[in-house]
């Protein structure tokens, strides 16, 4: 029977990141995910997705050096393109405390950006509507990330270094010890440590391990509105990835990215939804409450004139929030060989080179590249080693 240096548990963009890295550094990896892919049902589907290193935190700006150079590497090695930079702008109030953190960050950071007082951020997007004296802080790093073709060139290179990759399997236990054992509906396999990055399905399975995360699972509407001129927010336009921190009073942020997937259609979405376990995410009662969109509705009716008044197409999506949004990267407190990466709370796909390298370091029990202080499970209280 294979005894593998690792299984990793769920082949969205984090477990691939991961099982990337482990056969990268020679290891055997088995790579298990439960539904046949490419599938829409977890949070690494769709077109785009964000990539900044404009953030709050230093500690992911800093990580963000590190993906730029890993996505670059990746593309290198698919021979494809999978990003392209329009710059990221940040929107609101120069009093905001956000956008003063964000602006402080950057500049402790190093990183290149410019200030847009309302008067210049009107002249450079003459299609954003100010309501309130709002200012512009541009990451010109900032840009789309192709996320469906993302994933798939990096599952095509996990398996040309040996990965192994078995999709159409659902885990049905996981057995600690050394060999950990991991039982699936099709056999079981054994491994000397253990990867979960199985996204809103990991309290699922971490339930029998005796430890329950605290991990709020969400249904995300992905809404794309009609240029009512065409290429007006489009990318060859050189119009901007924006995030917008709350102009309307909406507690979360609102975000965007130019047209370019969709010819014609523009994705700006509220950053949050309604409470959904994954496996109802698509049924009837998951639609009843459409708070997000008429937000939505309202910022693209004050701030983008020239979209439809109502979303063209909507898809879904999962986040997994963690109560103060960052990730979860560290070992069970009860059994050290078995690694959880969780709670990307909805901002963790352009980070997933850097999560994937530390997963990596975690499972091989060496030392991780960053500090793990803000991702630790003991920040949750009862959660530390000395609780089980
Ligand atoms: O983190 O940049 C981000 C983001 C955009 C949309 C969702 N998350």
């Amino acid at each position: 029977k294979d005894l593998y240096d690792a299984i990793v548990l769920g082949a969205g963009i984090q477990g691939c990141f991961t099982a990337y890295h482990l056969a990268k550094h020679g290891k055997s990896v088995l790579l298990l995910e439960q539904f046949f892919l490419p599938h829409s049902r977890g949070s690494s589907h769709g077109q785009s997705r964000i990539i900044r290193r404009a953030y709050p935190e230093d500690f992911y700006t800093q990580m963000m050096d590190e993906c730029y150079q890993i996505w670059a590497q990746l593309e290198h090695e698919a021979g494809t393109q999978l990003h392209r930079q329009t710059g990221l702008l940040l929107l609101g109030k120069k009093e905001h405390p956000e956008f003063q953190t964000i602006q402080a960050t950057l500049s402790r950071q190093g990183v290149e950006h410019q200030l847009l007082p309302s008067e210049e951020l009107k002249q450079c997007f003459p299609n954003i509507r100010l309501t309130g004296g709002e200012a512009g802080l541009l990451d010109k790093s900032g840009g789309v990330l192709h996320a469906d073709k993302a994933l798939k060139a990096l599952q095509y290179a996990v398996r040309q270094l040996g990965g192994i990759l078995h999709d159409g399997e659902k885990v049905t236990e996981i057995k600690p010890g050394l060999p950990v054992t991991v039982k699936t509906t099709s056999r079981s396999y054994q491994a000397k440590s253990v990867v979960i990055t199985a996204g809103p399905w990991t309290n699922r399975l971490l339930s029998p391990l005796g430890i329950q995360l605290p991990l709020q699972t969400l249904r995300i509407n992905v809404c794309y509105w009609r240029e009512k001129v065409p290429g007006s927010y489009g990318v060859s336009q050189a119009f901007p990835c924006f995030l917008s921190l709350g102009l309307d009073l909406a507690p979360h942020h609102i975000y965007g990215l130019p047209a370019g997937e969709y010819p014609g259609l523009v994705k700006v979405c509220y950053h949050h939804g309604n409470d959904a376990d994954p496996e109802e995410r698509d049924c009837p009662s998951a639609f009843s409450d459409n708070q997000d969109v008429q937000i939505l509705c309202r910022f693209v009716r004050d701030h983008l004139p020239d979209l439809g008044p109502t979303p063209a197409i909507m898809e879904h999506c999962m986040y997994t929030n963690t109560p103060d949004k960052h990730f979860i990267l560290d070992r069970h407190p009860k059994y050290d060989n078995i690694v959880i990466g969780a709670g990307f709370s909805g901002h963790g796909f352009k980070l997933s080179p850097v999560v994937g390298k530390i997963l990596y370091e975690l499972s091989m029990k060496l030392t991780p590249s960053y500090d793990l202080t803000p991702f630790r499970i003991s920040r949750f209280p009862g959660l530390g080693k000395a609780h089980l």
